[in-house]
């Protein structure tokens, strides 16, 4: 029987590229995001490969996280890979210049999301006594750089909670394990910088990023592990990256 992941932040970056591969190699896919015509999209084009169901819902809405999930058909309900994946960092400001709103979203979705689509799933996979939870962190979650300050503090409790859901979940069988990637080239920059495209660009110049399927080829390879066989924590950089802020940029 194929198995079935539920992705968060599927309708871009790190989150489709995933849906993508899991879907060509016999995983049916629950897709999530906000935006439904991108979920739509993906699904149409996943077709080709399994079977794909969209839930679109904001992370932030813990009403909206729990029916979603509730809601699932019976043929996409027993979830047996959870890609914890939707975040992003919303500006790059000084403690004392940030943006409370900034805060509260990086806050909300970035930790509070996290907990509630896994509180959401996590007593299915207790009742199956198995499942697969792959949470995304980054490099910002081990080490905290200048500016960095609310978003490294939210990407820290995520290893936090990596950490926690992997203790507390042990006795039932269920996998639980990180990736921190370093600098991707998705949608994260404009997002961070609200839309100002010249400033997103300018953090990949000169560099060789990692792209969003270098990190969703390793997500397939953590989850298509033999099932005695947990990877606990992963720093993925691209070459060019030695740490949140060593970088050899080509002028
Ligand atoms: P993108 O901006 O390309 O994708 C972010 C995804 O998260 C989108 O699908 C978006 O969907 C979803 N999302 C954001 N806010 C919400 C919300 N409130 N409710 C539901 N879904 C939401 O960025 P990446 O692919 O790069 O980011 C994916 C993860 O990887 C994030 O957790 C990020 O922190 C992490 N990461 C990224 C790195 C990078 O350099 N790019 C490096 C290290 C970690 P929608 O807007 O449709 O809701
Ligand atoms: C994204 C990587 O270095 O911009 O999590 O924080 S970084």
């Amino acid at each position: 029987m194929n198995k079935i992941a539920l992705v968060t932040g599927a309708t871009s970056g790190i989150g489709q590229a995933t849906a993508r591969i899991l879907a060509k190699n016999n995983y049916k896919i629950i897709l999530c995001g906000r935006r439904k015509d991108r979920l739509e999209e993906l699904k149409n084009e996943l077709s080709e490969f399994t079977e794909a169901y969209t839930l679109s819902f904001d992370v932030r809405d813990k009403k909206a996280v729990f029916e979603s999930i509730d809601s699932l058909p019976e043929a996409f309900s027993k979830i047996d890979v959870l890609i914890n994946n939707a975040g992003n960092a919303h500006g790059l400001d000084s403690i004392q210049n940030g943006d409370l709103e900034d805060w509260d979203a990086m806050i909300d979705i970035n930790v509070k999301g996290l907990l509630y689509v896994s509180k959401a799933i996590i007593p299915k996979m207790i009742e199956q006594k198995s499942g697969h939870i792959i949470n995304i962190g980054s490099i910002a979650g081990k080490e905290v750089y200048p500016n960095g300050n609310v978003y490294c503090a939210s990407k820290h409790a995520v290893d936090a909670l990596n950490q926690a859901m992997r203790m507390d979940l042990n006795p039932y069988g269920i996998r639980v394990g990180a990736i921190h990637p370093g600098m991707v080239e998705t949608e994260f920059s404009e997002v961070r910088f609200k839309g100002d495209i010249e400033r997103a660009a300018n953090v990949y110049k000169g560099i060789e990023a990692l792209q969003p399927e270098d990190i969703a080829d390793i997500i397939h390879f953590v989850v298509s592990r033999p099932y005695h066989v947990n990877i606990a924590d992963l720093i993925v950089y691209p070459t060019a990256q030695a740490s949140a802020t060593i970088l050899k940029r080509n002028n």
